[in-house]
């Protein structure tokens, strides 16, 4: 699909809608789980992929990204950073990359993590789809019991979302600088590496640029964020896409968890929407506009 705004061409584009809450609501998520490109044509444009809603019950996570590409292609053409951004890059924009367990928390079980696949020898279902990369695989902070909520999968991409989700970025990684994933809940801003005990080669410049990125996100409503590396700062797990990232050479790889702090959680307030993907639209556009600069 393509669309026209200012007169600007956006390939890939689709239109979105923000967080439906009725019937609806999953029949235009199905429509919308596939990666969208949001930028102004071009050839070889370096480009951002950021992808949403790995984990089901973290609402908020697919919400901000139908959120981000609304917003960037309502702005173009009318903000200067947002036009100056979509000339110059692209963004891959995922919204919902655990669209089963997604659904799933729609209709069945509305704390459900993982993805819905099957295992043989298990009446469990489903993988934790942040455990599954080739990043320390399964080496620790997860599970080898198809029951646990942190099951790290019989293998390595075995789920069809993470394959298709590496595939992806492995076909594309020549123009993919930085990697961003939304999580909730917790207000961080995480970077490698939560697989060790072991900081990134850049890991100085990733402190830094959360430092500042989470100063930003802060300035429009308060809300503070803490950041570090993952198993300092968070836990130690292994398998996540974050690692995964930087070690195919993406050298900007964030986790971002929104808010809240826990007071919510999951079932953070419709009221609180607007305002988080606000905050977080600042963090991101700050985060694109550093990687565009080196
Ligand atoms: N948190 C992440 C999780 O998958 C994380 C934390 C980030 C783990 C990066 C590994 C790598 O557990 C949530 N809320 O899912
Ligand atoms: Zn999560």
């Amino acid at each position: 699909a393509s669309a026209h705004h200012g007169g600007e061409h956006f390939e890939g584009e689709k239109v979105f809608r923000v967080n439906v809450e009725d019937e609806n609501h999953i029949n235009i998520i199905r429509e919308l789980a596939s990666t969208t490109q949001v930028g102004k044509a071009g050839q070889n444009k370096p480009a951002i992929f950021m992808d949403c809603g790995f984990h089901a019950r973290e609402w908020i996570s697919p919400a901000f990204c139908q959120w981000f590409v609304r917003e960037a292609v309502r702005t173009y053409g009318r903000e200067i950073q947002v036009t100056e951004l979509l000339d110059k890059l692209d963004f891959y924009v995922l919204p919902v990359l655990n669209i089963d367990g997604y659904i799933y928390t729609w209709t069945k079980s509305r704390f459900w993590r993982k993805t819905r696949s099957t295992h043989t020898g298990s009446s469990c279902i489903g993988t934790d789809p942040n455990r599954n990369f080739d990043a320390g695989w399964c080496e620790i902070g997860a599970s080898r019991n198809p029951c646990d909520e942190t099951y790290c999968g019989p293998a390595a991409e075995s789920e069809k979302e993470t394959k298709a989700l590496a595939d992806f970025i492995r076909n594309k990684l020549s123009s993919i600088k930085a990697y961003l994933t939304i999580h909730s809940y917790s207000q961080m801003m995480i970077y490698p590496y939560s697989y060790a005990y072991k900081l990134g080669e850049n890991n100085a410049e990733l402190n830094a640029l959360a430092k500042a990125t989470v100063k930003e996100l802060a300035s429009l409503h308060g809300t503070k964020y803490t950041y570090g590396p993952g198993a300092t700062t968070i836990y130690p797990a292994a398998g996540g896409s974050d690692d995964w990232a930087y070690d195919q050479g993406i050298r900007y790889s964030f986790t971002f968890e929104l808010r809240d702090t826990g007071r919510y959680g999951f079932l953070l307030p419709e009221s609180q929407i607007r305002a988080t993907c606000e905050e977080t639209f600042l963090a991101i556009k700050y985060v694109a506009s550093y990687v565009l600069e080196h």
